[in-house]
């Protein structure tokens, strides 16, 4: 499809113009007097619309919304809260596809993706629907007579989320809607590299809180990267900063938050690893290693990085990997059968071309790919080869994140070597072992084994489900988001002993009579 056709229809079905407020907190900033942020789409260089980035008034005003919208809230009943978060589910489901050409557009990812970026919203949207029937606490057995001792769970306040381009809209979503059921309110600050996905998403859901009386549950303030970073992390109304991006910056907003003693969930980088052996299903660990490595063309958290292929098999995994390469499209996102679409700027591009470089210089060897894609389907974008380099353990690019459709393929002789080579990174998110043996399967899986958040047998390291809490260990930063218990992380937890006899007995036995 031509891409101006593309741009100007998904605008318009989502109700943006030329120049939008990045500014919500109940309602929509005027757009005057504000400097803004042009957005541009990695398919064609071109910019998309602008959005205006907020000033520190914008700031203090939104926060102090979110802060009294807390306040009545925390009081609803959370099946009640669950209950506006369903309409908000409801409200992605109808704009699935209009949002989906949205992060296409944005981001570049292919139309399957863009729109799975807005199912994985819809899917958390169920989650915390369910969830907000439980946020269920222990009973505990008292020592004493007469005693009940219980956990209960507490709203914990205004929460902010940090987001990252590469999931412009679903990762945000994992945070607010868990938050949401826990009786937050949530900041959001979109990555400026993605600042019309958040527009489009709170556009379309802004509606629901409004009927419900509850304008700025969910607010944004799209503003300059480090500037509105600042804001947030020496902010002490804000309890808890869900950061998504590199292990750098994540460092950082660790640091400030911590001084101030607020609580961070961090989601930072992945050296994501897919180990093959000899006795894995070849087509499921092709199937599952090609994913991994090129969805969303290498820039996902969960990416893999690295294959780990047993020596005996090598050489044939490595031809069926050129293989597969050769037949994936690499172009504009919006057609059907690409699967490789751009990667998100000019600098991403440059940071491609430096990581090859180095991959050669330090000893790796280019099997496919390698360069940037000379005549591009469409001018202007920033596409580059799917990428296989040969690579050895002594390679310290092999132990970098780059946000690149770039895999290393590196060989091993016995599964302990194997997963020596797969913790020898410092990153910790995600992990993937192909095989169809109980014992090697079982070595992933032991003390030993893979030391990160996710640990996949016989599927992708990328791909995860929203039912499962996500995140990862080491430099990744140990967060968990989305599913299972990560709502934890959202409220406070409260021990409550409540005595109903007619003394008081004192725990430990102590006595204290007067
Ligand atoms: C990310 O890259 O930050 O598991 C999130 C996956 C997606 C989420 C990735 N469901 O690949």
């Amino acid at each position: 499809m031509d891409i101006d056709k593309f741009r100007e229809e998904t605008l318009k079905r989502l109700g943006l113009g030329e120049v939008n407020s990045g500014i919500y907190d109940g309602k929509w900033a005027p757009v005057e007097g504000r400097e803004t942020v042009t957005s541009y789409s990695p398919i064609d260089g071109k910019p998309i619309a602008k959005v205006t980035l907020a000033r520190k008034d914008d700031y203090d005003e939104t926060v102090k919304k979110s802060k009294s919208v807390f306040e009545e809230f925390r009081l609803i009943p959370a099946p009640k809260r669950g209950q506006i978060i369903a309409e908000i589910g409801r409200a992605l489901r109808e704009h699935k596809e209009d949002l989906g050409r949205m992060v296409t557009l944005e981001v570049g990812k292919t139309k399957s993706e863009g729109e799975g970026e807005i199912q994985e919203m819809i899917d958390i949207a169920d989650f915390a629907v369910g969830l907000s029937r439980q946020l269920y606490g222990l009973t505990i057995a008292s020592e004493r007579p007469y005693h009940r001792l219980y956990e209960q769970w507490i709203p914990l306040g205004p929460v902010a989320v940090i987001s990252a381009f590469n999931f412009p809209s679903a990762v945000w979503s994992w945070n607010a809607f868990i938050a949401g059921a826990a009786g937050d309110t949530v900041v959001w600050k979109p990555s400026t590299k993605a600042p019309l996905t958040a527009v489009a998403v709170m556009k379309v859901i802004s509606g629901v809180f409004e009927k419900h009386g509850f304008p700025p549950v969910y607010s944004l303030i799209v503003s300059k990267g480090s500037e509105g970073g600042n804001w947030i992390t020496d902010d002490p109304e804000l309890r808890l900063v869900s950061f998504t991006g590199s292990t750098r910056v994540g460092k950082r907003i660790s640091e400030q938050v911590s001084r101030r003693l607020g609580r961070s969930i961090l989601e930072l980088g992945g050296n994501n690893a897919a180990i093959v052996t000899a006795k894995s299903d070849e087509n499921i660990a092709l199937k599952g290693v090609v994913f991994g490595a090129l969805a969303t063309a290498g820039q996902r958290c969960t990416s893999t990085r690295r294959a780990i292929v047993e020596s005996s098999i090598y050489d044939n995994f490595l031809g069926k990997l050129k293989n597969a390469y050769s037949k994936i499209k690499v172009g504009n996102p919006s057609e059907k059968g690409t699967l490789v679409g751009p990667l998100i700027d000019a600098e991403a591009i440059e940071d491609f071309k430096n990581t090859v470089e180095t991959a050669k210089r330090q000893g790796g060897k280019v099997i496919y790919g390698g360069k940037v894609v000379e005549n591009p389907t469409v001018p202007g974008g920033f596409y580059v080869e799917p990428t296989l380099i040969e690579a050895h353990s002594g390679m310290d690019i092999v132990k970098e994140e780059t946000f690149a459709p770039i895999l290393y393929v590196l060989k091993y002789t016995g599964i302990e070597e194997a997963l020596r080579l797969h913790n020898s990174v410092p990153q910790g998110l995600s992990s993937a072992l192909f095989t169809n043996d109980m014992r090697e399967e079982e070595a992933f899986l032991s003390a030993y084994g893979s030391d990160c958040g996710i640990a996949n047998v016989n599927t992708s390291t990328a791909g995860a489900e929203i039912g499962g809490a996500f995140g990862g260990e080491k430099e990744t930063g140990g967060g968990r988001e989305s599913g299972s218990d990560a709502w934890k992380g959202y409220m406070r937890r409260q021990t409550v002993t409540k005595n109903w006899g007619d003394d008081i007995p004192l725990a430990q036995d102590v006595v204290f009579d007067f």
